[in-house]
Parts: structure tokens; C-alpha cells; sequence
């Protein structure tokens, strides 16, 4: 079957491949990625927020949520630590056992270990794809509270940033830049003693700033307490210039640092730095001239 034969087979509700799709878009397929490219997107949600807060679980809820009121779903699961068969997705899909039997919901992890190129250039590729097989809603959720997971989010129309009742856990995501970028947050384990704190924290952390609007929420994605609350907030979310520049910029340089790193000549002077050869200068000319 061609490139093109996928996506039109996929935009005919084939998962199959769709499926083998997003796989030659994951793999850095120029030609699948050109082809899909030009698709109007439907609405994505990027969702992010330290290990362990609650993500897989909201996320789950979330896409149960949508699924209900009759949205077919897709679900992106960045993953870098899996190539694909690894445990955390086994836990992940574990986590999602309520998604993962519903046929509206779509559910594809997406390994980023060893992939070479740009991920947040092929995630774009990718809800496109999933726009195209009739999606009428993307969730991607990331695993940390990283670069890449700033480039990933960036990627996305809106970015739900969950935290947890845990000091550490807020403190993280403010340190990674996730907070400015956020649309919404939630303080998930909302079950948890601390919860409301920390909800009441972040709130007067974001009322000094620009983003005092930003809803500061307390849910439970274990025991499903706020989940319309928090999707009508999902609703509501309207469009901030000034956040606009900030994603853009965090979209354009981890599109370029990934394209620079992928580099052989990268590799070569990395090497070539270590043992002293190159100044950082020539490093630099080396791989820019590539
Ligand atoms: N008490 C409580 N535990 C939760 C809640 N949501 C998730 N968890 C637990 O937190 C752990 C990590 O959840 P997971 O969704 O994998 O977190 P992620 O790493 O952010 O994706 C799991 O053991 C969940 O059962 C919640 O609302 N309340
Ligand atoms: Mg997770």
C-alpha cells in the first residue's frame, strides 16, 4: 500500500492504518509526514506534570469523559523510557484499562528513545494523522517535566498541567517553565490530605503574574471527583497571545536542538570535544556546516 493509500485508507476509519501511519510518522517518514501535513487538526490537549502526579489516570478519565458525550478520542502517550513493549507502558495501559476497551478511544504510545530527529515535529505530523482518521479530540500525555516535554506541549492547542499534593511535585513543573504555559492546572489525589493547600499555593503563586486567569483546580482522577469541572475549564479556554510566543519559541528551538542533535557530525564532535581536538567554536562550525 502507498503513503497515500494509508491516509486515505485511514481517513475511511481504518485503525490498521492508521496505525502504520503514525508508525512511518514516528520513524521520520518524510513522505508520510508531507502527507498528512496540510489536515486541519482538530483540538489537542497536552497534558503534563511531573512522574506519578496522576497523569495516566486523568488522562484516562478525561478521555472517558470526552468518549461519553460522544467524541471519538485519540490518545498520545510519550514515552521515552519504552520501545514500545517496555513496563511503564504496560503500567500505563494498566492505568488506562478503562479507555483502552472503549472503540472511540484511540490509545498509541509513542516510544522517543533512539528516535532520531525531531519528536515534536512528528508529533505535530502525528494529530494530524489523527485528525484525518475522524479523531474529533487528541490528549498527549508526556512523562516528565523536561525540555523535550516543553517542546511536546508546545506542540499542542492547550496544556493541562497536573500536579500533586506534594510541595516537590509544584516546584518541579515551576522550575521546567511548564506553569507559564499551562491553561489549566489541577491538583489531582485531590483525596489526599494537602490537596487543597497546594491548589490554594499555586493560585497565589499565578495571581502576582500574567497568568492569574489560569483556573487552579483540585480533582481525583482515582475516585472521578471534579472531572466536569475541570473539563468544563477545558472548554472555556481561550486563546493568550502572549502564551502563543512563548510555545512558539519553545516549538521552534526544540525543533531546532533536536534537528542539530540528530546530526552525525553532532556525534563526531561531541567526540572530538571530549578528547580535546576541537575548541566548543569548532564544534560549533563543524556541525552547522553539515
Ligand atoms: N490517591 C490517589 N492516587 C492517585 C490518583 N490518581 C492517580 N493516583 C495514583 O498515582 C500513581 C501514579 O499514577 P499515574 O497516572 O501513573 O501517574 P503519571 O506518572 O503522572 O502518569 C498510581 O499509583 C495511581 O493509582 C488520585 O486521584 N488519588
Ligand atoms: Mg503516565
Amino acid at each position: 500500500m502507498s503513503k497515500l493509500d494509508l491516509v486515505n485508507e485511514a481517513a475511511k476509519g481504518s485503525r490498521r492504518a492508521l496505525a502504520r501511519l503514525l508508525t512511518h510518522i514516528q520513524q521520520g517518514d518524510q513522505e508520510s509526514i508531507d502527507s498528512v501535513l496540510s489536515a486541519t487538526s482538530v483540538q489537542s490537549i497536552g497534558i503534563t506534570g511531573p512522574p506519578g502526579v496522576g497523569k495516566s489516570c486523568l488522562t484516562d478519565c478525561l478521555a472517558k469523559f470526552f468518549a461519553d458525550r460522544g467524541e471519538r478520542v485519540g490518545v498520545l502517550c510519550i514515552d521515552p523510557s519504552s520501545p514500545i513493549s517496555g513496563g511503564s507502558l504496560l503500567g500505563d495501559r494498566m492505568r488506562m484499562e478503562q479507555s483502552g476497551v472503549d472503540d472511540r478511544i484511540y490509545i498509541r504510545s509513542v516510544a522517543t528513545r533512539n528516535s532520531h530527529g525531531s519528536i515534536p515535529l512528528r508529533l505535530k505530523a502525528m494529530i494530524s494523522a489523527l485528525s484525518i482518521s475522524g479523531m474529533d479530540r487528541i490528549l498527549v500525555e508526556t512523562v516528565g517535566v523536561g525540555q523535550t516535554e516543553i517542546g511536546i506541549v508546545s506542540m499542542t492547542d492547550s496544556v493541562l498541567l497536573v500536579d500533586g499534593p506534594d510541595r516537590g511535585d509544584i516546584i518541579q513543573a515551576e522550575k521546567a517553565g511548564l506553569l507559564e504555559l499551562a491553561d489549566v492546572v489541577v491538583v489531582n489525589k485531590g483525596d489526599l490530605p494537602g490537596s487543597e493547600q497546594a491548589a490554594a499555593n499555586i493560585r497565589s503563586g499565578l495571581a502576582l503574574g500574567p497568568a492569574s486567569n489560569v483556573p487552579v483546580l483540585v480533582v481525583s482522577a482515582l475516585n472521578r471527583i471534579g472531572i466536569n469541572e475541570l473539563v468544563g475549564a477545558l472548554d472555556e479556554i481561550q486563546p493568550r497571545p502572549s502564551v502563543e510566543i512563548v510555545k512558539c519559541r519553545h516549538r521552534l528551538s526544540s525543533a531546532i536542538i533536536d534537528e542539530v542533535v540528530s546530526k552525525k557530525s553532532f556525534d563526531v564532535a561531541v567526540t572530538d570535544l571530549a578528547e580535546g581536538r576541537i575548541s566548543i567554536e569548532q564544534a560549533i562550525e563543524r556541525v552547522f556546516q553539515e
